[in-house]
C-alpha cells in the first residue's frame, strides 16, 4: 500500500505544511509530543495564519522515529479513540526530525537558530539525569558532555546552543515533574556551574511551567493496520490517543510564541496548582492500577480500573489522601476532575497496557506518590491508600524479573532474594534516590508499608 506523504495525501492537514518554516525545536519527539504538543501548535496556526512554528522534532535515542516520518515528509496521523467510532486526523506542523547520536551537532545548531525562539521537551522523568539535589554529576553521560565532545544528553544540548546564541530562548519543559520549568532552570544552573561558566544568553532564558495531559498508550501494529484502512495510506508513524486534551503553560516567555491559547491551551500566571492535581490525582492513580493492576495479570489500565476492589481503590485514594493536599486552581472540582479521570481510564478502546505505566517507577514515584505521602504525614494522618500504592510498587519490583527502571539493577540487587514483607519494605526504603530521610524515618508510614506489602505478597 502507498506510504502517506505530502504526494499521498488522503485528508489534507489543517495548515499547508509547504508553507511552515521552523520555530520551534522539540526534544524527544516520541508519541506524546506528536499526539499533544503539535497537535495544539497545529490548531494554533490554523487560528492565527502564522506560518512560522513548524517544529523540529529531535529523537534522543533511537533513529525509529525519523526514518518513520522521513518517507512521509514529516506527516503522520492522530487515531483518536473515544467512546464511538475513532476518528483520524493527519497533522502537519512537523517538519522535519534529527537523531541526536547520529548527528548532535546539528541539534545545537538547530536550536542555536536565530528563527527558532522556543523549545519544547518531552524527554521523560529519566531524561533529565537528575539526582535528589539537581544534576547528576557522576552521569557518565553528563561528565562526557561536560568533558566537550558533541552533546549528547539534554542538558548538554540546551548549553552547547545558549553558549552559540545572542537572542534568547524558550525553554518549556512539558514533562510530568513538579515545578518542571525551575527544575529544568537548576539542572541547567549546575551544569554551567560543573562548567565554570555561564554563557551569557543563559540570563534572559526562561523556563515556563507546564502541565500536560492527554492519555497516549503505545502505538501497536493493530493500530497502524486500522490507520491504513481509515486513511487508504500506509501511515508507519501514527499516534493512537484518547480524546481529552489538556495544557497548561505559564506564560513567561523571553520572546515570540504560537499563540497557543488559540489552540485550545491556557496560559496563566501559575501552574503549580494545575499541575499538582494532575500528577497527584491522575498519574499517582495511573501508577497505582498499573502496579496493583499488573500483579492481578491485567494487561490494560482499563481492565485493571473495571476491577471492582481497584476501581474502588482508585477512588478511595483520590479521595481519602490526594484532595486533602490539594489547593484546587480556581474552577476546578476535584472530585468532579477525580471522576473524570477514572472515566477516561475506564475508556476500552484505548489499551493503555499496565506495563507501560509500570516503567520507571523509581522516578515516578516521588513525583505523583512520595508529596502526598510526606503532606499527610506532615498533617498528621495515616496516608492508607497512598502507602498501599507505594507497597504495590515494592511487590511489583520484587515479582517482575525484567524491570524496566533506569535503576533497575540497583533495584533488584537490592531485593535479591527476599521474602519477608519486612525486609522487602527495609531494603527499598533505603533507596536513597527515592526516598527522602523524612519518609524513610517515619514509623508510620513504614507501619503501613508492611501491613499492604504482606497482604500483597499473601493474597495475589
Ligand atoms: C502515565 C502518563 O505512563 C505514565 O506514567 O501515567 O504517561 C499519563 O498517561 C499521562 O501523564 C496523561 O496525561
Amino acid at each position: 500500500m502507498t506510504r502517506l506523504s505530502l504526494t499521498n495525501l488522503p485528508v489534507a492537514p489543517a495548515v499547508d505544511p509547504n508553507a511552515l518554516s521552523v520555530g520551534i525545536v522539540h526534544l524527544g519527539i516520541g508519541a506524546f509530543h506528536r499526539a499533544h504538543q503539535a497537535v495544539v501548535t497545529e490548531r494554533a496556526a490554523v487560528a492565527t495564519g502564522e506560518t512560522r512554528w513548524g517544529i523540529t522534532g529531535v529523537s534522543q535515542r533511537s533513529a525509529t522515529v525519523r526514518d518513520q516520518l522521513a518517507p512521509q515528509d514529516g506527516l503522520y496521523s492522530v487515531l483518536e479513540r473515544g467512546l464511538g467510532d475513532p476518528s483520524i486526523q493527519v497533522i502537519g506542523s512537523v517538519r522535519d526530525v534529527l537523531t541526536a547520536p547520529e548527528d548532535p551537532e546539528a541539534v545545537v545548531a538547530r536550536i542555536a537558530d536565530p528563527a527558532v525562539s522556543v523549545v519544547t521537551l518531552t524527554v521523560t522523568e529519566k531524561g533529565y539525569r537528575a539526582a535528589s539535589d539537581g544534576l547528576n554529576l557522576d552521569d557518565p553521560e553528563i561528565q562526557a558532555d561536560l568533558a566537550g565532545r558533541p552533546p549528547r544528553t539534554v542538558i548538554g544540548q540546551l548549553a552547547a546552543a545558549l553558549a552559540r546564541r545572542d537572542e534568547s530562548l524558550t525553554i518549556l519543559s512539558c514533562d510530568n515533574l513538579v515545578a518542571n520549568g525551575p527544575f529544568l532552570r537548576k539542572l541547567m544552573v549546575d551544569y554551567f556551574d560543573a562548567l565554570g561558566k555561564v554563557p551569557p544568553a543563559f540570563e534572559a532564558t526562561r523556563f515556563p511551567a507546564g502541565m500536560v495531559d492527554r492519555i497516549v498508550p503505545a502505538t501497536t501494529a493493530a493500530d497502524r493496520d486500522e490507520a491504513a484502512r481509515m486513511l487508504g495510506v500506509r501511515d508507519e508513524a501514527v499516534v493512537v490517543a484518547e480524546p481529552f486534551l489538556q495544557w497548561v503553560i505559564e506564560n513567561d516567555f523571553a520572546g515570540p510564541r504560537p499563540a497557543w491559547e488559540r489552540g485550545g491551551a491556557v496560559l496563566t500566571a501559575d501552574v503549580a496548582p494545575w499541575e499538582q492535581a494532575k500528577l497527584r490525582m491522575l498519574n499517582a492513580t495511573h501508577s497505582m492500577l498499573a502496579y496493583l493492576g499488573a500483579l492481578r495479570g491485567y494487561e490494560t489500565i482499563a481492565e485493571a480500573v473495571r476491577d471492582e476492589e481497584l476501581g474502588g481503590l482508585a477512588r478511595q485514594l483520590m479521595t481519602d489522601d490526594v484532595i486533602p493536599t490539594l489547593t484546587p486552581p480556581d474552577g476546578l472540582d476535584l472530585p468532579a476532575y477525580g471522576a473524570t479521570v477514572l472515566e477516561r481510564f475506564e475508556n476500552p478502546a484505548l489499551k493503555h497496557r499496565t506495563r507501560q505505566v509500570a516503567m520507571d517507577g523509581s522516578v515516578k514515584l516521588p513525583v505523583r506518590m512520595l508529596g502526598t505521602v510526606r503532606d499527610r504525614l506532615t498533617a498528621g494522618a495515616e496516608p492508607h491508600t497512598i502507602s498501599l500504592a507505594v507497597a504495590a510498587w515494592m511487590v511489583y519490583v520484587l515479582r517482575t524479573p525484567d524491570l524496566d527502571d533506569p535503576q533497575a539493577p540497583r533495584l533488584q540487587s537490592a531485593v535479591s532474594g527476599i521474602t519477608d514483607p519486612t525486609k522487602l519494605v527495609d531494603a527499598l526504603l533505603s533507596i536513597d534516590t527515592i526516598f527522602t530521610p523524612d519518609l524513610r524515618d517515619s514509623t508510620v508510614f513504614r507501619d503501613l508499608l508492611t501491613t499492604h506489602t504482606t497482604a500483597l505478597l499473601h493474597h495475589l
